[in-house]
């Protein structure tokens, strides 16, 4: 049974989705701290769980007799800096009562996301390489960059099987992204339909690793399907896809909305972004465990449009 930590996020609920589909309803339980989802709530079996409390977690774990689980609760990159005492509690605690649980046999297995996060400004910014200095400049970085050192150590002492992926800005459509930097590579679909323009947080030249959800989705599942002695890195595995900056976006988006405007106001995230690398070397996952993505800029951007043309279209029948 799978048991996903932070289902109403936004991989989190996609990963909610996809598990239901491919392993069954009842072999796999929702849970997170409030009712924020209700696609989620609503759609199979779904429990409050705190993800920074370990009876919480336990008492989930032995209702069901979970053997697996997802941890894709923590604070994002651009909350985080606001909240950082909070954004080290929560991305930590939660990860070490997953870790203690697994260490302590109530579960088998166990997903933990990492992010490009890890890379900082000292870190080569094209084709990133798997390992490489990393000196990251935000909160939730450093918990990625120290999770990731602490899913090894657990696997390496006590044999616990965490796997883990260092995610690229994530795009989708079914639910929106919450306090990342890469957010706006979301909402600027959102904008061109409903507004037909879209003022951008980040400068137009910055250019970021980013893949659609289905990829994200895909490389999950691919990772915790593989056979155990296929996975060689237990730190965290880069994975990448595409990379692209917002003027490449915009532009892509004006082949379907030509008279889409797009505007620039950089903020406080244009630092963070800043820090991270262009574009991101993913050899070791495609090597061993045959990662492969299969959407690029153009196909996200077909996609997200088409989805969200949809989405609001019925949104506005509804509302008549
Ligand atoms: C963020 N979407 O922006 C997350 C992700 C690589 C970025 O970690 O914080």
């Amino acid at each position: 049974k799978i048991l996903i930590i932070g289902a109403c996020g936004q991989i989190g609920s996609e990963l909610t989705f996809k598990l239901r589909e491919l392993y069954g309803d009842k072999n796999v339980i929702a849970s997170d701290i409030s009712y924020s989802n209700l696609d989620v709530v609503n759609s199979g079996i779904f429990e409050i769980v705190d993800a920074q409390n370990y009876a919480s977690i336990k008492v989930c774990v032995e209702k069901y007799k979970i053997d697996t689980v997802y941890l894709m609760a923590a604070m994002l990159s651009a909350t985080g800096e606001k909240y950082p005492q909070k954004a080290w509690d929560l991305n930590m605690e939660s990860l070490f009562h997953v870790l203690n649980l697994a260490r302590a046999k109530f579960i088998k297995k166990v997903f933990w996301p990492s992010s490009i996060a890890v890379f900082g400004p000292t870190t080569p910014k094209e084709y990133t390489p798997q390992y490489t200095v990393m000196e990251p400049t935000t909160v939730y970085g450093i918990t990625k960059q120290v999770g990731e050192r602490w899913c090894e150590y657990y696997f390496n002492k006590y044999g616990v099987d965490v796997r883990s992926l260092r995610y690229p800005g994530i795009i989708s459509w079914k639910t929106l992204p919450g306090g990342g930097t890469t957010d706006y590579a979301v909402e600027i679909y959102h904008k061109a339909i409903t507004n037909g323009t879209y003022e951008c947080f980040l400068k137009e030249d910055t250019e970021l690793p980013m893949m659609f959800m289905d990829d994200a989705i895909k490389a999950t599942v691919d990772i915790m399907i593989a056979d155990k002695d296929a996975i060689k890195i237990r730190s965290s595995y880069n994975l990448s896809a595409t990379s692209f900056t917002p003027k490449e976006v915009a532009n892509a988006i004006k082949k379907h909305i030509p008279e889409f405007k797009i505007t620039y106001a950089p903020d406080y995230r244009q630092d963070i972004a800043k820090s991270w690398p262009k574009n991101i070397n993913d050899s070791y996952a495609r090597q061993d465990w045959k990662w492969k993505h299969q959407f690029n800029l153009a196909d996200i951007t077909n996609e997200m449009l088409k989805q969200l043309n949809k989405k609001y279209k019925a949104t506005l029948k509804k509302s008549n």
